[in-house]
């Protein structure tokens, strides 16, 4: 057994990750290569372990990540399936290891697989969310196809309109998401534009559409940013049912019936 395969806590994590994949494939998010995760695993290993010899050469980033120096993120690999990832982890997503000075990264388990395309893009963010004092150790993306659905509507391109929408659906959208969505309007995936604009996002929101391609969520653990998003689409599917239930435009609770769960749960 490897000196990774030992530390319990690592594999505890390692297996929420495949846990969260096996539901995002379930869910119809996930096709093909669709989605990405990233986790900073740095806190739950030891100084030998962080240390172990890289089985890659250092791999440059296009921008220094200044906060995320000897940092250590579980990435999904690119290309690779959310339904393998769900039962080989380590076969489809790889450990990295950011170069002290933040300049590049090298992989450092299981196997040497490129991690995902919008790695840079993650990076960015966990950089970010670090600069300003957030321990958002996990960035989470997918395709749920009831919220990309909506944002083909223009009328929901407001962060303000598509947030009032979806709290409106189900009391309990309004107390898991009480921040709300931003919304980024259409870029090529993977880019670093893409990634500019989210963060500008991620200022005031934990979760961001990007819109006619997927979902952003932010968090300090994954399966509470997995079901921010799922109660969300819940909300857009009780939406699109609404509307097939013969209410062309569904109101959904009232502002003091919103307003009254800001109180109750102290929001
Ligand atoms: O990893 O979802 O946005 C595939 C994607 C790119
Ligand atoms: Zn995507």
């Amino acid at each position: 057994m490897g000196i990774i395969e030992k530390n319990k806590a690592l594999m505890k994590e390692i297996s929420r990750i495949a846990e969260v994949a096996g539901y995002l494939w379930t869910k119809g998010w996930a096709e093909r290569n669709g989605g990405n995760i990233s986790v900073n695993v740095t806190d739950i290993m030891n100084e030998k372990e962080k240390s172990i010899p890289a089985i890659s050469k250092a791999i440059p980033l296009q921008e220094a990540m200044t906060e995320l120096g000897e940092n250590i993120f579980y990435v999904t690999g690119t290309g690779k399936r959310m339904r393998y990832v769900a039962c080989n982890p380590f076969e489809n997503g790889v450990l990295i290891r950011i170069a002290p000075d933040g300049n590049s990264y090298e992989i450092i388990a299981e196997q040497c697989i490129l991690p995902t395309s919008e790695l840079p893009s993650h990076l960015m963010m966990h950089n970010y969310l670090r600069k300003i004092g957030k321990n958002n150790r996990v960035v989470l993306h997918t395709h749920p196809t009831d919220l990309i659905g909506m944002t083909h509507n223009k009328h929901f391109l407001n962060s303000q309109v598509i947030t009032r929408t979806l709290w409106s659906m189900i009391p309990e959208c309004r107390i898991i998401i009480p921040k709300g969505l931003g919304i980024v309007p259409y870029e090529i995936p993977g880019t670093l534009d893409l990634a500019r604009a989210t963060i500008e996002q991620l200022k005031e929101h934990d979760i961001v559409f990007w819109e006619k391609h997927g979902i952003l969520a932010v968090g300090e653990d994954i399966i509470e940013c997995f079901d921010a998003i799922d109660t969300l689409n819940k909300s857009a599917q009780i939406y699109f049912c609404a509307r097939l239930s013969g209410c062309d435009n569904p109101s959904g609770m009232t502002d003091k019936q919103l307003d009254d769960l800001v109180e109750a749960f102290g929001l």
